[in-house]
């Protein structure tokens, strides 16, 4: 069913605590946690609960946990102070733009420059 755990999911298992991860934030719907390959100084996941391929079906079929995502997004982004400089949010959808694990997730990439258009 939409939005239920998969057995198979990296990031349904960090949600049930049975991958460790570095949470840094967590919320009724959503997790955030560090990156284990971090591309900048603050790299962040933000993650609903709920499982969702990528990033158009989680905002198809729960539109406020999508917005939720956003939202802890920006308090990543201020929690390690990064917000005042920039920061970059990057949901990478689909194979060919370079999504890897496909339970969505959110990028929070900061505390250095960045480059337009991006690699
Ligand atoms: O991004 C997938 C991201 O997930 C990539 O930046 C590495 C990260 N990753 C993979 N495994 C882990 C664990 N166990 N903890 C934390 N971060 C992890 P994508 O946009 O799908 O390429």
């Amino acid at each position: 069913m939409a939005g239920e755990p998969q057995a198979d999911c990296l990031f349904c298992k960090i949600v049930a605590g049975d991958v460790p991860a570095t949470v840094v934030r967590e919320s009724a719907t959503t997790v955030a946690f560090r990156d284990i390959n971090p591309q900048a100084p603050t790299h962040v996941l933000v993650i609903p609960r709920a499982h969702y391929a990528d990033a158009a079906s989680l905002a198809a079929a729960e539109p406020s946990v999508a917005a939720d995502v956003l939202r802890e997004a920006a308090e990543v982004a201020a929690g390690d102070k990064v917000d005042e400089g920039g920061y970059r949010i990057v949901f990478n959808t689909g194979g060919g733009a370079g999504q890897t694990v496909f339970h969505v997730h959110a990028h929070v990439l900061g505390g250095r420059g960045f480059n337009w258009p991006p690699g």
